[in-house]
């Protein structure tokens, strides 16, 4: 029944639960939701001042402008940059976040943490051109915070942020400069695309969607400081086997399980689990806790403990269907209202952690770096509560799991092409390219979307590229259902990549101690962990000494949803990546918008926007974008 929805086999089992329990599925919302607005669906939808709203007649017989005179033109473009906006704003405050917490490590300590990989601040401090030399880790790592932060405070406009103009490569910083779209400051871009799509300010969609790059490239800089600070605090993810899907759930263990992007809060929730587990035991867990990821808290301790991942963002509710989750930890981002009547109907406790992150119905736990240790030993201890009052009777774990072999960051890669030629890592990979071998590297990033089947265009279209000898790297939601469905075992990479795909995999994999081939779908962690993909592009294009938009690099999203998965194609288009997005975005009620995203973008970016909905269709796009890259590279 569930096989119009969703591919995943936990939700054969658990959507038909609901239905005979009467509890609400997205697919059931989604349902009563029809007809969806089809001003909306074309992005002529005018809610910004209260003489609105207006809407544009996309059939040209009723009004062509809004009560201002903005064209639909207009219109559109300032929606689409206030969601570029949202987005940069989301991964940023995450950003902020993890710099202000190492800041006040090495200011002033803080019981919880520590600098766990000195190695990576060492590196990082030298992109950021920290100095080093003769300086406790203290000091250094409290420069390399000051820089971080000092991306987002920045008033010369002619400097770009430093985390921008130090990672990527110098060809590219300089065409973006002089196409205006370089950020100075994260905060003071994303600012200056609310008051410039403010009414009655900037009215000409080209120069709006300038604005929105800008503010797209501010999202990869908050990105990028988020991930590498995240490394330094927490590990750098190394490849690890664990399991994912709904099956990893354990009848006999306190079951919590982490949801939302944040590691800050999760990492300490898990070092407090393995604390207290005797505790659970007594209470009669007799397997003690099992933590569990969602979304991408759930990729973050997956890629840096190992940690099996639960489901990703469109099964959140359902998950709960299991009766087996004693409770769900929730931080920022991608956390769907409904948990809270979902946990309403079981002995779940839903426990929200962050002051600007509360959801109505719900237990709320305020964390804080000073106080993390008792926050997490609060919520474990809660944990363990919620287990005594669950109903056997209602424990419903679909066994379904998969193994995944996880944790590709971009010095994961580097170190296992290092097994190969240990004087220059790259060049395994940079010769593969240019014989072919490798045709190409796909970044798979994005959600889950409910207007198409869950997972489905994700395993239909990296099919498609694997067998063409297309490179995967994945993200998100998307590596989620990778994981799930079974994309990240050695035993997928001999069943679906193309053969000299599959020759390059096993080289790296055997020489790195694998026994056999990398998985055919490398798992780089959460949404913020993009930047890890750009980073190797970056190393690639530096070692090629070309443009990153010359290089046969595509992005695919093929089940987007979110303004931070907008901000993230927005920006992989700025780099000069095709992107394919596989749910048509609201900007169709304005063909020059269109235009300026699907064909103009490859003038000016040699980056842009491949919408299609038809997965293998999207697959074939991609595939020709690669081979006309490599075309114009002369390979
Ligand atoms: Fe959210 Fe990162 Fe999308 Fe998943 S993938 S639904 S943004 S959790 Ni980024």
């Amino acid at each position: 029944m569930t096989q119009n929805f969703s591919i995943d086999k936990s939700m054969d089992i658990l959507v038909p639960l609901a239905k005979k329990e009467c509890i609400e599925t997205p697919w059931d919302r989604y349902e009563k939701m029809q007809p969806q607005c089809g001003f909306g669906e074309l992005g002529v939808c005018c809610r910004i001042c209260w003489k609105g709203p207006c809407r544009i007649d996309p059939f040209g017989k009723g009004a062509d402008r809004g009560i201002c005179g903005a064209t639909a033109e207009v219109i559109v473009a300032r929606n689409l940059i206030r969601m570029q906006a949202a987005g940069a704003a989301s991964h940023s405050e995450h950003g902020r976040h993890i710099a202000l917490a190492m800041e006040h490590l090495s200011k002033h300590g803080l019981e919880a943490y520590s600098i766990k990989d000195e190695t990576k601040l060492m590196a990082v401090a030298s992109t950021l051109g920290v100095e080093t030399e003769g300086r406790s880790t203290q000091e250094i790592a409290h420069d390399v915070a000051q820089t971080s932060l000092n991306d987002y405070m920045n008033q010369d406009n002619s400097k770009g942020c430093s985390w921008f103009t130090k990672t990527l490569p110098a060809k590219r910083v300089q065409k973006l400069k002089e196409l205006g779209v370089m950020p100075h400051n994260i905060d003071a871009t994303i600012s200056n695309i609310m008051a410039r799509s403010h009414v009655g300010c900037d009215s000409d969609h080209v120069n709006l969607l300038l604005g929105g790059i800008r503010g797209a490239l501010a999202d990869y800089t908050g990105m990028v400081l988020a991930t590498e600070l995240s490394d330094i605090m927490f590990g750098t993810p190394q490849p690890v086997i664990t399991k994912a899907n709904l099956g990893v759930l354990k009848e006999n263990a306190v079951n919590i399980a982490l949801h939302g992007h944040n590691p800050l809060l999760s990492e300490v929730v898990c070092d407090m689990a393995i604390k207290l587990n005797e505790e659970a035991i007594a209470a009669g867990a007799t397997e003690g806790i099992n933590v569990v990821g969602v979304c991408c808290t759930g990729n973050e301790v997956m890629l840096r403990r190992g940690i099996p991942l639960a489901t990703n963002y469109l099964s959140q509710d359902i998950a709960i269907m299991t009766g087996a989750i004693d409770s769900m930890v929730v931080d920022v981002q991608c956390i769907m209202p409904s948990i809270a009547s979902v946990g309403a109907c079981f002995h779940t406790e839903i426990i929200t952690t962050m002051p600007d992150n509360k959801i109505t119905g719900t237990r709320h736990i305020e964390f804080s770096e000073e106080e993390a240790l008792e926050k997490a030993t609060e919520i474990v201890r809660l944990s363990i509560e919620a287990y005594k009052r669950r109903d056997p009777e209602r424990v419903n774990i679909p066994q379904v799991k998969e193994t995944a072999i996880v944790g590709f960051s971009k010095e994961a890669i580097v170190s296992a092409l290092a097994a190969v030629n240990p004087e220059e890592p790259l060049k395994p990979l940079i010769d593969a390219i240019v014989s072919g071998d490798i045709k190409g590297v796909a970044l798979f990033a994005g959600c889950n979307n409910v207007r198409v089947k869950q997972d489905n265009a994700y395993m239909t279209v990296v099919k498609e590229l694997l067998a063409q000898n297309v490179l995967v790297l994945a993200t998100g939601c998307g590596a989620g259902a990778f994981a799930k469905n079974g994309m990240m075992t050695q035993e997928a990479s001999k069943e679906f990549c193309g053969e000299s795909l599959l020759k390059i995999l096993t080289l790296v994999g055997e020489a790195a101690g694998l026994e056999g081939p990398l998985p055919p779908v490398l798992h780089m962690g959460s949404c913020v962990d993009n930047s890890r993909a750009a980073l190797v592009a970056s190393a690639l294009a530096e070692a090629l000494d070309v443009d990153l938009s010359d290089l046969p690099i595509v992005a695919s999203a093929p089940e987007l949803m979110s303004e931070k998965a907008v901000a993230i194609g927005s920006w992989a288009v700025a780099l000069g990546f095709p992107t394919h997005v596989g749910v048509m975005p609201q900007i169709t009620g304005a063909p020059g918008v269109v235009k300026v995203l699907t064909e103009d973008a490859k003038e000016l970016f040699g980056g842009y926007f491949i919408p299609e909905e038809a997965p293998v269709e999207a697959a074939n796009k991609l595939y020709q974008a690669i081979l006309e890259k490599r075309q114009r590279l002369g390979i």
